[in-house]
């Protein structure tokens, strides 16, 4: 049924459940000399290219192809629109490989036609820190659909993984096809409503050692999470204008950080519409409470984001998200959500609440 993925190190089918697989990598790394060293054949038409996503006209040719044919829901209403400032960010974390952002052209029109990226990450799975790769913005032109190219798109991201001496990688779909190590998240959305003021008080510019701290002891309770450094927490938490907005809250008398909450903006094109209209939604990224109950924080980020005119909430249940979906009205989204780790076995299948990880 999965010509592909029957030969990849995911969880099979067959093996849900299988208690006797122990918990931990399914394959052990190989010597690098014996990862291929040319990357794999594409049929004739098509080049690979490394992207140099600092050049504004590969970062336009990257937007133009995601934009047109990237995810869309299932009733073709709505397409993600990330914007360059957004794709410029989410991949240069710190320790980024440029040969991780990979691109298919025709050799004779030189139109990008495909797109793959990772990025690395350090992932804790219980007591234990990988250093994986995050897999995103995997995209083929609608024209090009169903030819099989993802295969050897796959193929190709994984070996330029490991040639970075990298074993594991985590990854998102929208689609429960693949039946391995997973988590299930329902999507959540919600209308923003405006309300009182808001209490959370400042931008989380500053106080990278603060933040960090806050969210390392918060990240710690859980099985699967991100294990941010102070360099991470820079790049991935401070507010970026059109990208990521955080917010800190701070105890009047110590000055101590209290609480932190942040989104991302990821807008919409609105599908048969003439005039391209877009959805400007935020999505919760990473948020700590210590002091201010965690509706309250998300009550403000709710106000912040209404103020700044975001459309709508979203917010996955992973985390202690769960806490305030309800009471804050948020409605279950009508996708799931499944969360992977490839070449990575784990007994159960996470329940959300157990799952620290927001992949953009
Ligand atoms: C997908 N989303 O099952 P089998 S998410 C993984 N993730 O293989 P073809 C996928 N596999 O079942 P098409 C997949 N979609 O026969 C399809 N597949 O074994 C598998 N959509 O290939 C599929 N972006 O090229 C089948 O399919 C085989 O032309 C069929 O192209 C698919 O970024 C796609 O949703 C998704 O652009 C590119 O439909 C296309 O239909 C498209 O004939 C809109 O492929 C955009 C979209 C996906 C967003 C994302 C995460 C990707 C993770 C990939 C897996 C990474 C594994 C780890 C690698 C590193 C390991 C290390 C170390
Ligand atoms: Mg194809």
């Amino acid at each position: 049924k999965h010509k592909f993925w029957e030969t990849q190190p995911v969880g099979q089918f067959k093996d849900l459940g299988d208690s006797s697989l122990p918990e931990g990598p399914t394959e052990q790394p190989t010597p690098l000399s014996e990862v291929k060293q040319e990357p794999y054949n594409l049929p004739t038409p098509y080049e690979w290219i490394t992207c140099d996503m600092d050049s504004g006209e590969m970062c336009n040719e990257v937007y133009a192809l995601l934009s047109n044919n990237y995810v869309e829901d299932v009733d073709s209403m709505f397409r993600f629109n990330y914007s360059k400032e957004f794709l410029y960010w989410a991949l240069h974390p710190p320790g980024y490989y440029r040969s991780w952002h990979i691109g298919v052209r025709v050799k004779n029109s030189k139109k990008l036609v495909a797109f793959i990226t990772g990025v690395p990450a350090k992932i804790r799975v219980r007591d234990t820190v990988f250093v994986m790769a995050e897999i995103n913005f995997l995209c083929v032109h609608k024209k090009l659909r169903s030819k099989r190219l993802t295969p050897v798109m796959i193929k190709e991201v994984t070996r330029r993984v490991q040639l970075e001496n990298i074993w594991q990688a985590a990854y998102t779909a929208g689609v429960d096809q693949w039946k391995n190590d997973k988590e299930q998240d329902n999507k959540a959305v919600q209308v923003t409503r405006s309300n009182s003021d808001s209490r959370v008080s400042k931008d989380g510019t500053h106080d990278v050692p603060a933040v960090s701290r806050l969210l390392k002891n918060y990240l710690k309770k859980l099985i699967v999470a991100p294990d941010f450094d102070e360099d991470d927490v820079e790049h991935w938490l401070l507010p970026k204008e059109i990208v990521v907005d955080s917010y800190l809250v701070e105890s009047p008398e110590t000055h101590e950080i209290t609480d932190f909450c942040s989104f991302y903006t990821l807008p919409s094109s609105i599908l048969g519409n003439q005039n391209h209209s877009t959805l400007k939604a935020a999505y919760s990224f990473y948020n700590v409470s210590t002091k201010t109950p965690l509706i309250q924080l998300m009550n403000d980020a709710l106000i912040v984001a209404k103020k700044n005119d975001f459309d709508v909430f979203n917010a996955l249940d992973v985390m202690n998200n769960e806490t305030f979906l309800k009471e804050l009205k948020f409605v279950p989204g009508d996708g799931k959500l499944h969360y992977y780790l490839d070449n990575y076995h784990l007994k159960q299948a996470l329940r959300p609440s157990e799952l620290g990880l927001v992949l953009l």
